[in-house]
């Protein structure tokens, strides 16, 4: 009996020691001393022997089952902690690593340079009108002096909805709607940004659809002098205050005079170079003493007051700003180019 103890005890102890999970382990508990388990079928096995034999056998059985017992503890505990020690292992995180960067959204380049120009008016008291882009041909054509027949109304140039509804070629039609809201020739020193839209090509200058800011001050004896010194005054805040003006004799049904208004290039300063084609100019925007069949079809009297008016395109402000030599980089939504603003 004893030796079939011992070579119990002996497949027991390897058994235990080669238990890699606390499973395999439990098993083998229950293998040798569990209910049916063989150490606890030897004890089922004593009634067999002499009574002097019994207590002395019961004793090593006992024996043996305690030793298996802490053996099975131990081997527990050791394989908790190497569960414990691979879990830290695994799931362990470095707490000195550096934060992730939290990207934060930019401006684009058009409304940076939107931004920048409407700061400038502001700041010499003009305010910021706002008007519907979806237009009547009154306030987009007519009321601008742009009779029926006049060639800019043309379906090639304009995106009609209906015969009397399309989207608006320039911001003029804000200025109409304010001035009909003034009253017994009210000053006015307003700006009107926002989106036009003109059938174009979409081309490295041209976009069908693209932004404005246009100007308009009134009052009495507003002169061409404070026309041409409001707009130097703006292209040296925009430009740079070695920036000069220069303005050339022009037409616009809405204006007269009217002028077209170069600024000294951005780049060479005057000495000519491939941004300006060599002239040292660049063409910025149009302007003039406001028609004064304009001031009467919104309401103000000619008599009384007169009044200048200028426009701008903005992309190509914001191109020469940031030496862009396409256009469409600013609507293709290209990401690579826009996270650089
Ligand atoms: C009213 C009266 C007069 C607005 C003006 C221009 C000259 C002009 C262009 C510049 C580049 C449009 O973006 S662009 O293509 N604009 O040259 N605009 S005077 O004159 C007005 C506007 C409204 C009631």
């Amino acid at each position: 009996m004893e030796q079939k103890i011992q070579e119990l005890r002996t497949r027991a102890d390897e058994a235990i020691k080669n238990s890699a999970t606390l499973k395999e382990l439990d098993e083998v508990r229950v293998k040798f001393l569990g209910k049916k388990g063989e150490l606890t079928s030897l004890l089922r096995g004593m009634n067999q022997l002499s009574a002097e034999e019994r207590p002395r056998v019961g004793k090593i059985v006992n024996e043996a089952r305690a030793q298996l017992e802490n053996l099975i503890a131990e081997k527990n505990s050791s394989l908790k902690s190497a569960q414990l020690e691979k879990k830290l292992a695994t799931e362990k995180i470095d707490v000195t690593l550096s934060g992730r960067k939290i990207y934060a959204g930019h401006l684009h380049p058009l409304t940076l340079t939107l931004n920048r120009v409407k700061e400038i008016f502001v700041s010499m008291g003009y305010s910021v009108e706002e008007g519907p882009e979806v237009e009547t041909d009154y306030y987009n054509f007519e009321a601008l002096n742009l009779p029926k027949d006049h060639p800019a109304r043309d379906m090639q140039d304009s995106f009609y909805i209906t015969e009397e509804i399309l989207l608006r070629t320039q911001t003029s039609p804000v200025q109409a709607r304010t001035m009909e809201r003034h009253k017994n020739n009210e000053p006015i020193r307003m700006i009107a940004p926002g989106r036009v839209y003109r059938r174009d090509d979409y081309d490295a200058s041209h976009s069908p659809m693209f932004t404005q800011v246009e100007g308009l001050v009134i009052d009495k004896g507003i002169s061409f002098a404070d026309l041409k010194g409001t707009l130097e005054d703006f292209s040296k805040k925009i430009f740079g205050e070695k920036t000069k003006i220069r303005l050339r004799p022009s037409f616009f049904p809405f204006t007269e005079p009217s002028a077209e208004v170069d600024v000294s290039c951005v780049m060479c300063h005057g000495a000519g170079c491939k941004v300006c084609q060599g002239t040292g100019w660049l063409e910025i925007l149009g302007a003039g003493m406001v028609h004064p069949d304009v001031l009467k079809m919104s309401g103000y009297d000619p008599a009384e007051v007169s009044g200048f008016a200028f426009g701008m395109g903005i992309e190509r402000i914001a191109m020469l700003t940031y030496g862009l030599d396409d256009m469409r980089l600013l609507y293709d939504n290209d990401v690579r180019f826009l996270q650089q603003f």
